[in-house]
């Protein structure tokens, strides 16, 4: 096996671009950089939802980071562009044809109950994603999901591939779709074909116990570029094509597998950075923001939490980080509060349900013990919040608490920031999350260390005002020059070469 260079560190556009970029310059260089063919973006969802149903029925767009990076190239009549993902219903209405939400041609990709299951619920959702988020529950392995899995990607492929033109370029995401790049190159030779990797790529020992490693990476190899969102994922990535198929590493960004040469590279992704900025800034988010203030008591510093309720997020390790900070009186509940707000996910995981009532015995523990009248330690919320509620939160919260085990990269942190336009507020970041290879000014800290995080916190909040304004105008400077627009540019432009 040849040692494997190191990846040479991604030229984030923070770092290099010190001019200001905006979301125009952005826009008219992704159209550019497509400018020989179409855009076809695979992912596992289309970003719409059905709302009503039969005839009366009405497909809406959604909203998400990734949609609003790509739609002005999607939008753009010169070059058009296709979404091919399953609409999120097992339903065969007659709208299952190709249909076009906001300007953006939808090409869905029909899946059965069962389907449903053992692809998405899963292997997707109970081998891959606890493998990738470094085994912290233990991966399942079953025969039976795996053909579910290559058979529901296959289908992928197959959409994808109708739906594609000679010299289209085609963008697949995500863990649940990584045997689609060589199945699509199969079916159709003459395409570009990119890959982007939203969840960590774990080291190879690990990666190494998927039974099926071998087609996976080989599905992943049918790509020309491979994108993650960080060095070590993509090193891990390079070092595994290495060591389980005998992929050759010929330069720093690039693998070698039966004559076909593969870009390998870190991709940070990010958010739309001036659409937060600005919309925290509508005098009824700040009306609301004060409310919220009222509400909890103006004197208290207010911490936030806000996720998916998953295992990977590591909100049980919060709590109890925060507990401590209450038990040794480094905190008080007259002095601070933390808010959680938890929006369900992946239900039909029975592990799912086991950790929500975890961590709503825990809140109940911490409340129970260091409650006083009109004074709750934690305030807890079960629900997705809509937009304009978030960026309350995000702007009344003095202190934004991220703390995954594991993380790809966690936008939550980048929304906040952005939001915090008078450069006030404080952020305590995992090392475990992607997101703290570039907020470097975060109180970055080891999630499973309760002690330190507990630390972090009662340091985040007494942190003086010049200190912090410091660290979040830097944190901010860097997600508003790399934001998502800039993201998708790099990446269709290393494949576009
Ligand atoms: P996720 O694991 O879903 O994404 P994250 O990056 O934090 O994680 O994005 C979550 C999104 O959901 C954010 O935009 C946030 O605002 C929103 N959200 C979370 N809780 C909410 C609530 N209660 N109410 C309303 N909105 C809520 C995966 C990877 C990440 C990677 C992203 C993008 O796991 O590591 O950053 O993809 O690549």
């Amino acid at each position: 096996m040849l040692p494997l260079e190191p990846i040479k560190r991604a030229t984030t556009p923070n770092r290099t671009r010190v001019v200001p970029v905006t979301n125009e310059d952005s826009e008219r260089e992704a159209k550019h950089t497509m400018a020989s063919g179409r855009l076809i973006v695979v992912a596992n969802r289309l970003p719409v939802k059905r709302t009503g149903s039969g005839e009366s029925g009405k497909w809406t767009a959604t909203d998400g980071g990734l949609v609003t990076a790509l739609r002005p190239v999607l939008r753009d009549p010169a070059h058009g562009g296709v979404w091919v993902g399953w609409p999120g219903s097992v339903s065969r209405e007659p709208s299952q044809r190709p249909f076009t939400v906001d300007g953006i041609r939808m090409h869905p990709v029909q899946l059965s109950q069962r389907e449903v299951d053992a692809f998405y619920h899963c292997f997707s959702n109970r081998t891959i994603w606890p493998l990738y988020h470094d085994a912290i529950r233990a991966p399942e392995f079953d025969e039976s999901w795996w053909q579910a899995y290559v058979q529901a990607n296959q289908r992928f492929a197959r959409a994808a591939a109708s739906a594609a033109r000679p010299g289209d370029a085609v963008w697949i995401h995500d863990y649940h779709l990584q045997l689609v790049p060589r199945m699509l190159r199969q079916l159709k030779p003459d395409l570009k074909v990119g890959f982007f990797l939203h969840i960590p790529f774990p080291p190879g020992e690990l990666f190494g116990w998927l039974p099926w490693r071998k087609p996976l990476l080989e599905g992943l190899m049918g790509s020309d570029v491979v994108g993650f969102q960080t060095e070590s994922d993509a090193r891990n990535f390079a070092s595994a094509a290495q060591r389980y198929v005998g992929a050759k590493q010929v330069s720093a960004e690039t693998i070698e597998h039966e004559g076909r040469r593969i870009q390998v590279g870190a991709f940070p992704i990010s958010i739309d950075f001036d659409e937060f900025s600005a919309a925290a800034d509508d005098p009824a988010i700040k009306l609301a923001a004060a409310s919220i203030r009222r509400k909890v008591g103006d004197t208290r510093k207010i911490l936030l939490g806000v996720d998916r309720l998953d295992y990977t997020k590591g909100i049980d390790l919060r709590l109890r980080a925060y507990e401590r900070a209450l038990q040794t009186k480094r905190l008080s509940v007259e002095d601070c509060v933390l808010i959680q707000v938890a929006v369900p996910s992946r239900e039909p995981v029975p592990e799912y349900g086991k950790m929500r009532d975890d961590i709503e015995r825990l809140i109940g523990r911490i409340n129970g013990e260091h409650a006083v009248p009109g004074r709750v330690a934690v305030h807890y919320f079960r629900r997705s919040l809509p937009r304009k509620e978030l960026l309350a939160y995000y702007r009344a919260a003095d202190v934004m608490v991220v703390t995954p085990v594991r993380d790809g990269m966690n936008l939550v942190a980048k929304e906040y920031v952005a939001t915090r336009n008078d450069g006030t507020g404080a952020l305590v970041l995992s090392e475990t999350a992607g997101a703290a290879e570039g907020l470097t000014d975060a109180i970055i800290v080891n999630p499973r260390d309760l002690e330190g995080a507990s630390e972090a916190m009662v340091r985040a909040v007494r942190m003086d005002t010049l200190e912090g304004n410091a660290r979040m105008m830097a944190m901010r400077e860097t997600v508003r020059t790399g934001d998502v627009h800039r993201w998708a540019v790099r990446f269709l432009r290393v494949l576009a070469r």
